[in-house]
């Protein structure tokens, strides 16, 4: 809440990790020791896949989908959410991949963003993202690093600001100046949870041991938009109240609509490329707020 971050250390099964690993060893077809890897092979690398269809990408993996089958960490993504039920589900994720550079330096790097995408970012949004190490790491082996408490200085600012452009340099530089640097090393089912507005970005890989990061973000979304937050709540899930930091807020604007539109222009792109014609479901995901 206070950090926009949190770390669980051995949440996921190594079984699954070196299922995960040896799965990522084969879609990337890089079959090395780990230290071998380089930034010209396997290079960096982040390969999405989506059961959400209003990505415009159907490429799915049985294997790696199974992020969201194991247990302790689907127990932690419905606690945060507050409860079962609450979060929706869908399995969609990201491969992300930092191997050696040889040309780096093993430091932490100085420029940071927010992953909202489109500007300006929602203040609300629906949900986080979670990141399984599947593999050791040690410092500067390519890391996620964070600002801790950007997430309540930036949705401050966008309070004020509605129509703000997170990563505009002059907001951006106003949102971390002062904070810490803090650098995700951890061991293969160690999970980190971060907040949609929490300013972050990845090291070069340049460790010790040559070791890359390897990693399985999944999306820890709801369906359903929030529109309003009441701070004097007291059952608000931990998601919620990572929202309520700067008090109660109802933002003026539809927050959902930029995506809304997005959706619906990458479906009926999608639809024209391949010839089929995508579920309605998917047409009308963003549409629904509470
Ligand atoms: O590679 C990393 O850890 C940073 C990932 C990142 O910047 C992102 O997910 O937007």
């Amino acid at each position: 809440m206070k950090y926009g971050v949190a770390v669980v250390r051995n949440l996921v099964d190594k079984a699954f990790c070196d299922e995960a690993l040896g799965e990522i060893r084969r879609v990337l077809d890089e079959h090395r020791p780990l230290n071998e890897w380089t930034t010209d092979k396997p290079g960096v690398q982040f390969h999405a896949f989506y059961e959400d269809m209003g990505r415009a990408n159907f490429e799915r993996n049985a294997v790696l989908e199974k992020i969201f089958d194991q247990p302790r960490l689907r127990a932690a993504f419905e606690k945060l959410h507050g409860g079962p039920g609450k979060w929706d589900g869908l399995r969609n994720f990201t491969i992300m991949v930092r191997p050696y550079d040889p040309n780096a330096r093993a430091a932490l790097g100085d420029i940071f963003h927010e992953d909202f995408g489109t500007p300006p970012p929602a203040t609300l949004y629906r949900g986080f993202n979670a990141m399984l190490l599947v593999a050791d790491t040690e410092p500067f082996s390519g890391n996620f690093m964070y600002k801790p408490g950007s997430h309540i200085i930036a949705q401050r600012k966008l309070i004020e600001t509605p129509e703000a452009d997170g990563n505009d340099p002059a907001f951006r530089d106003a949102v971390v100046e002062g904070l810490p640097t803090c650098e995700f090393v951890g061991q293969a089912g160690d999970v980190l949870f971060w907040h949609h507005l929490l300013y972050h970005s990845g090291n070069d890989s340049h460790s010790e041991h040559r070791l890359p990061r390897v990693a399985v973000v999944a999306e820890v979304y709801r369906e359903k938009w929030l529109t309003e937050i009441d701070a004097d709540r007291t059952d608000l899930s931990p998601w919620e109240r990572s929202l309520a930091q700067n008090g109660s807020h109802k933002p003026a604007r539809d927050e959902a609509r930029i995506e809304q539109r997005q959706r619906a222009r990458r479906i009926a792109n999608f639809e024209a490329e391949h010839g089929v014609t995508v579920d309605d479901k998917w047409k009308h995901y963003s549409d629904r707020v509470e």
